[in-house]
């Protein structure tokens, strides 16, 4: 008797978070090649389903796990780590990056989720740290890898003497 068992699977089976759809899977055997398809249906990771994977019992505890929250202290709320979609129990270096100037604009990118179902978000600016302000800035999505947007986003600062910039976060 031969046992045929699969030596490779040709197709990797690739779902970005939000989507459901029909995938094709192709198996080779040394006795022959299968192929055969599967509907995967695929729900976003909601808030309450986040925060229940990172905080476990303490998933409720608003002190620990709420939106506002900085569990791990690395000045990122939960929030903000959801948003990004990196872990909210481990200090992580600023997901904010290449902060430069482009003529006269201010400029910085992020990854983030391209879904964070519960949530809004947008950039926001100060001169001050004291106001923020959302007028002026644009954000732009100019890259996806699997579940992740790469956002720009600028600043005009032509007049501005200095441009703090930040991502809000609500509910
Ligand atoms: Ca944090």
């Amino acid at each position: 008797m031969q046992i045929c068992l699969p030596s490779t699977i040709a197709q990797a089976v690739r779902l970005v978070a939000h989507v459901s759809r029909a995938v094709t899977l192709t198996v080779i055997r040394p006795c022959g090649i299968e192929t055969g398809s599967q509907l995967f249906y695929l729900s976003a990771l909601t808030l309450t389903s986040w925060r229940g994977r990172y905080f476990g019992a303490n998933a409720g505890n608003e002190s620990m796990a709420g939106l506002e929250a900085d569990f791990d202290m690395d000045g990122f709320s939960n929030g903000l780590e959801y948003y990004f979609g990196i872990d909210p129990t481990v200090f992580e270096a600023s997901p904010m990056q290449e902060p430069d100037l482009e003529g006269s604009d201010f400029v910085f990118g992020y990854w983030r989720s391209r879904l964070t179902p519960g949530i809004t978000a947008r950039p926001i600016w100060s001169e001050t740290l004291e106001t923020w302000r959302t007028d002026i800035v644009s954000q732009q999505v100019v890259g996806t890898v699997g579940a992740f947007h790469r956002v720009r986003v600028r600043v005009p600062a032509t007049g501005l003497t200095k441009v703090f910039a930040s991502v809000e976060v609500t509910q």
